[in-house]
């Protein structure tokens, strides 16, 4: 969500809050997290990850991206709005450095020649642009992703989200850290977003984090679905 759509988004607020915006198709790609779906929207738009680039701790290059229809926002930003640290607004706002993946849209970034390593506790944290209405966390407003990782950007490992109620999946929490305030992008306990712990899904390092928007049809059109702003690597590989 964007903030010129606020108005619209505030009113549809309680609804989620109750349940009424989960009504979307189911994703396209299946609950397995097996292969990649094809978005019915814009070009598919590939980037690709060179395994000799710099490691970084945010992501820096991009496997593939699959928008669905209703995508379009940060598209003009493109690849660079979902690279580098998030650009956080606090629990009442949403951030607009993001990218909209529309309907059952899907990306899968990297992080050069850097891996994220299974260590204690979490190991990597997604940030999309979801806020709470008035600041009610009884009220938010999200737009939720599946999220799987590889290590050969072909064969996939999903933490299982599921709906009603909604678990495991990116976009539940706001996001906190901003390059403006100086908290902390890699820090699960003060950054915001949503942390995924490696051990929870039996992998023990990934090169590659794919989401695949889950929510339907939610968000105006141009802003539908999932909107990244930026992946942090909590406990990269040496
Ligand atoms: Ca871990
Ligand atoms: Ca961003």
């Amino acid at each position: 969500m964007i903030a010129r759509a606020l108005p619209l988004l505030l009113l549809l607020a309680p609804l989620a809050g109750c349940g009424g915006g989960d009504e979307g198709s189911t994703g396209a790609g299946g609950a397995g997290g097996g292969g990649t779906s094809t978005g019915a929207g814009a070009a598919p738009a590939k980037i690709g990850c060179d395994p000799h680039a710099p490691a970084t701790t945010t992501a820096s290059c991009v496997l593939f991206f699959h928008p669905g229809p209703g995508a379009g926002f940060g598209q003009d930003r493109f690849p660079e709005i979902v690279f580098g640290p998030p650009h956080g607004a606090g629990k009442k706002a949403g951030s607009t450095d993001v990218l909209s993946l529309g309907t059952d849209g899907e990306i899968a970034l990297g992080f050069g020649a850097g891996a994220i390593d299974d260590g204690e506790g979490d190991d990597f944290i997604v940030f999309e642009n979801a806020f709470y209405a008035g600041g009610n966390p009884a009220y938010p407003f999200q737009e939720l992703g599946e999220v799987s990782v590889s290590t050969d950007g072909e064969t996939w490992t999903a933490f299982p989200c599921t709906r009603s109620p909604w678990i495991g999946c990116a976009g539940r929490h706001p996001v906190e850290s901003n390059p403006k305030n100086g908290i902390s992008a890699f820090d699960p306990a003060v950054a915001g977003g949503d942390a995924f712990d490696l051990a929870a899904i039996g992998v023990t390092s990934a090169r590659f984090v794919r989401i695949q928007d889950r929510h339907g049809t939610r968000g105006a059109d141009g802003t539908t679905g999932f909107d990244l702003d930026a992946i942090a690597v909590v406990h990269p590989a040496p």
